[in-house]
């Protein structure tokens, strides 16, 4: 069996997609997920016109190979645009294996460990009544773990509250090019407010709701220590992404003074950037997405890595994770036996109706299906109804005009 065809289908249905498509000889194909949110077209050309060549001829099977070929050939390792290509070639080649196999993928990850697989969803209101609303809507539609974010007084635009479709539509285009959105952000108001947030939704809701908060790499670590400390009486699932990711070391500050758990990761690439955080023991999850750390092969040696020191695992799936990517790591968690829980935060119709997929959710859990392969299809007269269209993430900016992380 020989790969003949590797090409790049990029759709906007709401938001843009970048997806991988591997064809063998026999006619077999396999998808991968390479979306990299507000920087697409980098892994376009690092897969079109540096990736794609290398891979005709291949034996599709030779999935171990290929990855260390990919990563360790180009000289160049690591970053997102990277991992984001060799993420995409290792899924649509675990597909093909699959589907040949006639199996879906989890059971080719050592079959299911579990029936189904927990999610959290997102509720978000720039204040209480809104936030309350929020999270029975969630309730309502079966989720039965929440993450809580809101605005914060004196802010106009905060992360998580105020949704991304206006970040992608509201592009401000004063002299003709596309510039993101500004959001403002002030550290001692949001400490000051948090908690209070937390106490309310604990009173409305009590005490069983598992709840989540994501800080969002703005915290140093004594301020996220701070805030890990006060959010205790209320008994969080996590506190995720408390300070800058690459800040490994500054965890052992924050481990030492607070017993809330951490997750971390969403924005690493290797596993050698979960080091110091996994051998120490310094988070309870590791948030890695199958789409930004090189696929389905690397994901599972992290998960393995982190068992050992009983961290469980969280993959990353927000909107900008397309259901290809989302697939992958539904068949991951239903085999993996140090599973945390999945974040899923659903898709547009139409991003349903360009990408069918087997995967399934009901009553809070998701389950990956039984079609052979990771059980998506990607619809290309849709797709070519979409095109893409130029978005970037807000930055963030304190009240004097300082870049302050987003
Ligand atoms: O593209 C950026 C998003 O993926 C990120 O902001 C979402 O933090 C996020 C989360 O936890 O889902
Ligand atoms: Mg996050």
């Amino acid at each position: 069996m020989k790969i003949v065809d590797a090409s790049v289908v990029v759709t906007s249905p709401g938001r843009n997609f970048v997806t991988l498509r591997i064809t063998t000889d026999d006619g077999v194909t396999g998808l991968g997920d390479a979306t990299l949110n507000g920087r697409e077209l980098a892994v376009v050309s690092y897969l079109r016109d540096h990736v794609a060549p290398l891979l005709i001829g291949l034996d599709p099977h030779k999935i171990e190979d290929t990855w260390q070929s990919l990563y360790r050939g180009a000289y160049w390792r690591r970053g997102p645009v990277t991992m984001a290509a060799i993420a995409a070639v290792d899924v649509a080649l675990w597909d093909i294996k699959a589907k040949v196999a006639n199996l879906p993928l989890y059971q080719l990850l050592g079959g299911a460990s579990r029936d189904r697989v927990r999610t959290y969803g997102h509720a978000n209101g720039r204040d209480l009544p809104e936030l309350f609303d929020s999270v029975r809507e969630r309730m309502a539609q079966g989720y039965q773990s929440i993450r809580i974010q809101t605005g914060v007084p004196g802010l106009k635009r905060v992360y998580g509250v105020h949704g991304e479709p206006e970040v992608l539509q509201g592009l401000e285009r004063a002299d003709g090019h596309p510039r993101p959105l500004v959001e403002d952000w002030d550290t001692g108001a949001y400490l000051r407010h948090t908690p209070s947030v937390f106490e309310a939704v604990r009173n409305e809701f009590g005490p069983d709701l598992p709840l989540l908060h994501d800080s969002h790499h703005r915290l140093s670590p004594i301020q996220a220590a701070r805030l890990g400390k006060d959010l205790e009486p209320y008994d969080l699932f996590w506190l995720e992404d408390c300070t800058p990711a690459e800040n490994q070391e500054g965890l052992r500050l924050v481990r030492s003074k607070t017993t809330t758990p951490l997750a971390i990761g969403e924005v690493f690439n290797t596993i050698h950037d979960f080091r110091t955080l996994v051998n120490e023991q310094l988070i309870d999850y590791v948030r890695a997405a199958v789409t930004h750390f090189g696929g389905v092969s690397p994901l599972k040696k992290l998960f393995d890595f982190a068992a050992q020191q009983q961290i469980k695992t969280a993959i990353h799936g927000p909107e900008d994770i397309s259901p290809v990517g989302m697939a992958a790591a539904i068949h991951m968690d239903l085999a993996v036996h140090n599973f945390g829980i999945q974040e899923y935060a659903g898709y547009t119709p139409a991003t349903e109706e360009v990408f069918r997929h087997a995967f399934t959710f009901t009553d809070g859990h998701l389950h990956p299906g039984e079609a052979p392969g990771i059980g998506v299809e990607l619809d290309d007269e849709l797709a070519a109804a979409h095109p893409y269209a130029p978005a970037y993430l807000p930055v963030n900016r304190l009240a004097d005009g300082t870049v302050h992380d987003w």
